[in-house]
């Protein structure tokens, strides 16, 4: 396959003012008729060179130019699209093709989900509808017109609709028209039988929009939770960045086979089901936090992404990081900002920081790609946001604003690059942020190692940091990140030391150098550093906090992310410790500091139960794994495995009073309040659990049985299939089933469960539970519970010695990479990183992978992410 490099970007040839659709849909050979109003980019220089037009998977009928039909000898039908020789600047093309949805099972393009036809055309899938010069810088006025049986009564596409009727045959007919101009890969079409709910939202400026939410009937109960959060969205990107919604329609589709969570095209996002349907019975308090974070994400994609657009696929951060800073700023205003946080940080810090350290690493905009599906990351998104983060840091929120309505204004209608977005910072602060640029352009996770000096003469405190970058893939030289280093000093109270001239206790250091020294003077005693407050950039500090000083922290640091985050290092520290002694045959015993530490925190009413949650939960074993110089999965499992039954074990009163007193029946709602209450509860339950007591598994049945709400459900479901008795575990499954297995959103988390079970999830469960009819390879939410939860979330019988786990990733892979390329390149990421573990498995893991590189005709998608891993 081919590399595309951002270098050689150049500017389309052909621009297209409209774009007419005219589909005829049926299941097997949907008819596409296309009229393009065609020019010559006058940014591209002279002459007229024959014009391109993206294809893939059609079959071409016939081609017109202003009205004269060419025969097959007068263009050219190339593998990857169209050449046709131009004569004049300004033509009307008129293309005829068909495609089949219903062999589509890639999930891009057009393609049928449970008898619903859907397109997803991001990032290039509208090449599989019809020829077209498919990337961002052609934006076109759309215009669609969707004739369909009596089946599909439903027809929508962008804009508002300005016809419908019926044909003489009893079809029927709808036309859309779009009034702003967009690139392809915004276009959408739903057609299907369909219910919604619908609203009304009027803007600060007093228009009214008309909200609607489709789906299958069977879930029209399911949406007011989206609406809700459709409509919080809406209000807040007026107040927090004045934009308003721009047409009198916003729609929404829920569809079961999407690859991934949602998209953004203009007017008719179209969503994953389980990223939008949600009721206190089916869904848990996690999935009512995504769907409210995932509405928030493409409504806010109306101004950042379709206004102001991206010039190319290099460009992805631009809306994505940016779209995410937004997301998560709504959600953390909306809910508990410190917990929302905390969140996102383990995230980046387990998978951003893993892709980081791992073959596919990248920065923000890449340099090159084969396949740019590869390159919807948790860099480009989360490490994206973080990079917008810290520019609003240095900027503060007044000076960002700012930045923001300049960017809009400059560039509405626009398809521009990161470069655009610095830029508007800059000016409309009038700051200069070219070292700070080195974030789009630099992989890998900086390290800040920083030592401290106190002179007990003279009062000066110095902070010394000296910043680093590991090699990356093709970059082994970095330069010096310039970072936003939040710090503040605790003196022997657990004050806050005043830090300048007007009493600030917490300041923003700017790190540019690779070496830096940071003196503050006038100090009485040693303080003590918070360092990264809020993690302020995404990076990784390293500084030789003693136990108590981590304590000292936990307790008396003012900002809650810090206090949190040394629990983790005290947690972390005390799971090395337990690690060492696993790999050196000694008996392990769990740190009795760490023990008095998590009594008093579970015990603490003054603390928010969502943080004590977190906090409690103890570093998961992949943050362990990516913390590690060389991944011993089997000593990571067994430190673990104690720790938790060490402290279940020293806290089960405690536990027990905790979960006794916030077991409190209430109607269900999905506030920060009750969320943290009820997780709190669980992970007590759960804790409880692993000592596997009968009063402990009474508890999980009890709750089992008389859960009102599936946060509570599930919570116990996961206690009967991890600890206990095999024979209730299983009745449990089979009741659940049983109850919900028309809900496919309920059933997907019960697949979830049971391949993510350390002690069911053994592979011949897996390979079970992929025979019964709950399971569909073809659907990728159910990938992702089962063979996505297995490879990612059973970090034990993942990596099970014998190397079992990574053969049957490696055999799911060759299987889905025949039906949907996208999905098998994600599955394939957990044996692309065997260079990072030690011992046998390194090898087997590798093993695997060749086996896949080996398995014959690979796409671009499985051979990109595999052949770089196996440089
Ligand atoms: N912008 C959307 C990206 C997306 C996508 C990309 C590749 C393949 C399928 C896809 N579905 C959606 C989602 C978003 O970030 O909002
Ligand atoms: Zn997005």
């Amino acid at each position: 396959p081919n590399t595309t490099y951002l270098k050689d970007y150049r500017v389309p040839d052909y621009l297209v003012d409209n774009t007419d659709l005219h589909f005829e849909l049926e299941a097997k050979v949907t008819q596409v008729r296309t009229r393009l109003k065609i020019r010559r980019n006058p940014k591209a220089g002279d002459g007229l060179p024959p014009l391109f037009l993206d294809g893939v998977d059609l079959q071409l009928f016939s081609v017109t130019l202003d009205g004269i039909a060419l025969s097959s000898t007068d263009y050219q039908e190339l593998p990857q699209g169209l050449s046709i020789p131009v004569e004049k600047p300004e033509f009307v093309l008129e293309i005829h093709n068909s495609i089949n949805p219903e062999e589509n099972t890639s999930l891009e393009g057009l393609y049928l989900s449970n008898k619903m036809y859907c397109t997803q055309c991001e990032a290039e899938g509208f090449r599989k509808i019809t020829f077209y010069p498919d990337r961002p810088d052609v934006m076109s006025k759309f215009t669609t017109t969707i004739v369909a049986s009596k089946d599909h009564p439903v027809l929508l596409s962008n804009g508002n609709e300005i016809g419908r009727g019926h044909c003489e045959d009893g079809r029927q007919f709808v036309t859309w028209e779009d009034p702003f101009p967009k690139p392809a890969y915004l276009f959408a079409l739903v057609a299907g039988n369909l219910e919604h709910v619908e609203d009304v939202f009027t803007t600060a400026r007093g228009r009214k929009v008309k909200l609607q939410i489709f789906t299958e009937a069977k879930n029209i109960g399911k949406c007011d939770h989206a609406m809700r959060s459709l409509k919080n969205a809406m209000r807040w990107d007026e107040e927090v960045y004045g934009r308003e919604y721009d047409l009198d329609i916003f729609m929404v589709v829920a569809v079961d086979h999407f690859n991934m969570g949602a998209m953004e095209n203009k007017g008719l996002n179209i969503f994953n089901s389980a990223c939008v349907l949600a009721s206190p019975e089916t869904a848990t308090d996690s999935a009512f936090q995504r769907i409210e974070s995932i509405v928030g994400h493409e409504y806010f994609h109306n101004w950042s992404g379709n206004r102001v657009t991206c010039r190319d696929w290099f460009q992805l951060s631009l809306k994505e990081g940016f779209t995410v800073f937004r997301d998560a700023e709504f959600s953390a205003d909306l809910n508990s900002r410190a917990v929302k946080r905390i969140e996102d940080v383990t995230l980046l810090r387990t998978n951003q920081f893993a892709e980081d350290a791992g073959p596919m690493a990248h920065p923000i905009r890449p340099d090159s790609y084969m396949e740019i599906s590869n390159f919807y990351t948790l860099t480009v998104y989360e490490k994206g946001a973080e990079v917008v983060r810290m520019i609003h840091t240095l900027l503060g929120a007044d000076g960002f604003r700012k930045g923001s309505d300049l960017y809009f204004e400059r560039h509405d209608g626009c398809a521009v690059t990161c470069e655009d977005f610095v830029r508007a910072m800059e000016d409309a602060n009038q700051v200069d942020l070219t070292q700070f640029r080195r974030w789009y352009s630099q992989a890998g996770t900086p390290v800040l190692d920083v030592t401290d000096q106190f002179d007990e003469s003279t009062g000066v405190y110095r902070l010394i940091v000296r910043q680093s970058c590991p090699v990356t893939p093709e970059q082994k030289d970095k330069l010096p990140f310039h970072i936003p280093f939040a710090m503040g000093l605790l003196d022997s109270t657990g004050s806050g030391i005043a830090l300048d001239k007007a009493g600030s206790t917490q300041l923003v250091l700017e790190i540019t150098e690779s070496e830096q020294v940071f003196e503050f003077n006038g100090l009485r005693e040693r303080p003590l550093p918070s360092l990264l407050r809020g993690f302020s950039a995404p990076v990784k500090v390293r500084y030789d906090y003693s136990l108590e000083q981590l304590l000292f922290l936990m307790s008396h640091d003012s900002d809650t992310f810090n206090r949190w985050d040394a629990s983790q290092r005290f947690a972390f520290k005390a799971m090395n410790q337990l690690q060492s002694a696993y790999q050196e045959g000694l008996s392990l015993e769990l740190s009795p500091e760490l023990i008095v530490a998590y009594r008093n925190i579970l015990l603490n009413k003054e603390l928010d139960p969502a943080l004590v949650a977190e906090i409690m939960l103890l570093p998961s074993e992949h943050s362990i794994a990516e913390e590690s110089v060389s991944i011993d999965a089997e000593a990571i499992v067994a430190a673990r495995t104690f720790a938790r039954k060490s402290l279940s074990c020293a806290l089960i009163d405690e536990l027990k009073e905790r979960y006794a007193e916030l077991d409190i029946e209430r109607p269900y709602s999905p506030n920060a309040k009750d969320i943290a209450e009820r997780r709190l509860k669980n992970i007590c339950l759960e804790y409880l659990c692993v000592t596997e007591s009968a009063d402990a598994l009474d508890l999980a049945q009890c709750q089992f049985d008389s859960a009102g709400n599936m946060t509570d459900s599930a919570a116990a479901l996961s206690a009967l299939i991890n600890y206990g008795n095999d024979q209730y575990a299983e009745q449990a499954i089979h009741q659940f089933y049983d109850r919900w297995k028309e809900d496919t959103q309920v059933t997907e988390l019960w697949l979830a469960q049971q391949a993510c079970s350390a002690k069911r999830g053994t592979l011949n469960n897996i390979k079970a539970l992929m025979q019964h009819p709950a399971f569909e390879l073809k659907n990728p939410n159910k990938v992702r519970a089962v063979i996505g939860g297995f490879a990612n979330r059973n970090f034990q019988q993942f990596h099970k010695n014998d190397g079992s786990g990574f053969e049957f990733v490696a055999d799911q892979v060759i299987a889905l990479d025949k039906l949907n390329p996208q999905v098998a390149s994600r599955v394939v990421i957990p044996i692309t990183r065997w260079k990072k573990y030690s011992g046998e498995l390194a090898g087997k893991m590798k093993a695997a992978l060749l086996r896949v590189s080996n398995s014959g005709e690979l796409s671009k998608d499985v051979y990109e992410v595999v052949s770089k891993s196996l440089v």
